[in-house]
């Protein structure tokens, strides 16, 4: 680079994050680490859809192609942090009034440099190409394009029964242990591989949506629900000779949530998903998905009391013992019990918390749902018995709890534990405002893990062991690897396994994620998670002995990540 150049460049980026904050000072957020950077920054499936071009005579032209394309660059890169409309999520916002005035020399500097807010460098990452960066600079000086609606008639039309139940099979056909099967995310295929636990062996790898996400057991413990990001729901029956996909539908163009009624009298009755766009969730008939009931999610702000145009629904569970969803809405900070004993006549409590609820789970009482508002460095708990909420408990930094792990602490009863993408520390938050009122909603220890970057942790009832995951940590000493904490000897720290070792696989990021119990509860199962490209592995530990039983192998493992244990997901059992 000739001296001037260098010499501008620095220039640029010095008054760069002091700039930024003026043009941007009204949205300032906390910084974020460069691990929920990279984890936010997963693709959207919004890029392939069309979407209208309005020409703002202020901004950059751009040809319709350069538009198409940084729309796709856009939703695949940037609308996890700064919104589907730019109107900022985690990240800051992208509308014209804010970047006309900062100019495309501005933008680029900012796009190619990165910023020490949590931007990534995404030029000289070499993520983007010098004119990528120079289009992108541009693209978002235009007006934000508009992804369309998804209501009932689009439903409808990607809804399919492929078994209608009346020709499903009356008992269960086949010889699995169902309650052992893991519904193993294929990430990058947009598949499930039905692992059986008990022999290790690939039952069947089922088609589902794109980059798909979670998995769901009914209550009846006979279907599966799975969910990809484009929004599609497959309803799987586990009855079958070889459980297979019986119905399907999308519920929007982009989606993280579904989940099944579980209250007594609505067992297997409803299914229910939420979707990122629209901003809404769907409730449909258990059996068939039939869409019944859409309700949107948009509204104001628990705290300033805003508009917010694209509040994503997260995480949503089925309370055990009322007809109630309890569903989590991101941006406002708004979670809802929803009320499904008549879905023609809708109840919904309306609880406030904090902004950016992602994930969580019930504690061991079953309850309290605990959910993480990750961007605000709290986790809410929610009374599902009283519909309220119980507390608002501030942890480290960017929790993200998965769906946490209960255990008896040896000196404070019932606790749900968190660690976090932001640092190394793991929160454990007293759950049992019965019997230890004193430690009721607050963090009773904070352990110290292996750094920052964690995704998720998990016991069982029967273990002693709490693993802790790293899977975002950018040492790959750290994030190929997990820390193990005996729960009745907190104090003297964790020992380290080098499950991603273990495998004996190649090249790889070969990330460690996910830890799951199997239904004895005598195993615990880690995802090595790399490139679709590249040979993954899940490795399953012996719980007891903390040694390797097995390594589970196949071409057509790609890229697992999360893993469900059918019964622990069925009865919450984390
Ligand atoms: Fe997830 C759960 C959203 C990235 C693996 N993820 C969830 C939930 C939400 C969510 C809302 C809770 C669902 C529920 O309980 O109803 N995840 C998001 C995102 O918005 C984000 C940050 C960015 C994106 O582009 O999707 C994101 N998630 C990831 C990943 O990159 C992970 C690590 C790998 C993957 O498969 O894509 C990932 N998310 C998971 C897993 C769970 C999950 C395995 C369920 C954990 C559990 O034990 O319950």
């Amino acid at each position: 680079m000739k001296r001037h150049s260098w010499f501008k460049q620095s220039l640029v980026l010095a008054v760069l994050p002091l700039a930024m904050g003026t043009a941007f000072a009204q949205d300032a957020k906390k910084d974020i680490s460069p691990a929920e950077a990279q984890y936010q920054a997963g693709g959207s499936p919004l890029g392939a859809v069309e979407m209208h071009q309005d020409i703002n005579p202020k901004a950059p032209p751009m040809t319709k192609a350069e538009f198409d394309k940084a729309r796709q660059i856009y939703f695949e890169r940037c609308a996890g942090c700064h919104g589907v409309l730019r109107k900022g999520a985690t990240g800051k916002p992208l509308t014209p009034d804010k970047t006309l005035a900062s100019g495309t020399d501005y933008l680029k500097v900012f796009i190619n440099y990165g910023s020490p807010a949590g931007m990534p460098n995404w030029g000289t990452s070499g993520e983007l190409s010098e004119a990528e960066v120079d289009l992108m600079a541009r693209y978002v000086q235009q007006t934000p394009p508009q992804p369309p609606e998804f209501g009932m008639p689009e439903m409808k039309q990607t809804w399919k029964v492929i078994v209608p139940p009346e020709k499903r099979p009356t008992k269960k056909m086949n010889t699995y242990n169902l309650d052992n099967i893991f519904s193993t995310t294929l990430r990058d295929t947009g598949e499930v591989a039905l692992i059986d636990g008990d022999s290790k062996q690939i039952i069947n790898i089922v088609k589902t949506g794109y980059a798909v996400h979670i998995s769901r057991t009914s209550a009846s413990g006979r279907y599966l629900y799975v969910i990809g990001r484009d929004a599609k729901i497959n309803l799987i029956d586990l009855w079958m000779e070889t459980p297979d996909n019986v119905a399907e539908i999308r519920v929007g163009l982009e989606a993280r949530s579904v989940e099944t009624s579980k209250a007594r009298g609505f067992e297997d009755k409803y299914a229910i998903a939420g979707a990122y766009w629209p901003p809404q969730y769907t409730i449909m008939d258990g059996y068939t998905l039939e869409p019944l009931k859409i309700v949107g999610t948009r509204g104001m702000t628990v705290d300033t009391q805003e508009y917010h145009p694209e509040p994503r629904v997260a995480s949503i569970v089925a309370s055990h013992f009322k007809p109630e969803f309890v569903v989590n809405v991101k941006e406002t900070g708004k979670i809802l019990m929803v009320d499904y004993t008549n879905i023609n006549a809708l109840k919904t409590t309306e609880i406030g918390a904090a902004r950016f609820l992602h994930d969580g789970g019930w504690d061991l009482s079953k309850r309290y749902f605990m959910v993480a508002a990750n961007q605000s460095n709290k986790v809410a708990a929610v009374d599902a018995k009283d519909g309220k909420l119980a507390a608002l408990i501030d942890v480290g930094p960017i929790p993200h709890p998965g769906r946490g792990a209960n255990f008896i602490h040896p000196k404070y009863g019932p606790v749900w534990s968190t660690g976090h993408l932001g640092d190394e520390s793991i929160s454990l938050i007293g759950t049992d405002p019965q019997k230890h009122p004193k430690e009721a909603w607050k963090v009773v220890q904070t352990l110290k893990g292996q750094g920052g970057g964690s995704l998720f942790l998990k016991t069982h009832p029967k273990s002693k062991n709490l693993w802790v995951d790293t899977a975002l940590n950018p040492d790959p000493k750290v994030s190929q690897s997990i820390a193990v904490f005996d729960i009745n000897n907190l104090e003297k720290g964790f020992a380290v396994l080098p499950i991603a070792e273990w495998a004996g696989l190649g090249e790889g990021a070969k990330r460690v994620l996910q830890p799951e119990y199997n239904l004895a509860g005598d195993e615990v199962w880690f995802s090595i998670w790399s490139a679709k490209n590249q040979e993954s592995a899940i490795v399953v530990v012996d719980d007891k002995t903390r040694k390797l039983k097995a390594v589970i192998k196949d071409k057509r493992l790609i890229t697992p990540t999360g893993k469900f244990n059918l019964h622990n997901t069925q009865h919450d059992v984390y």
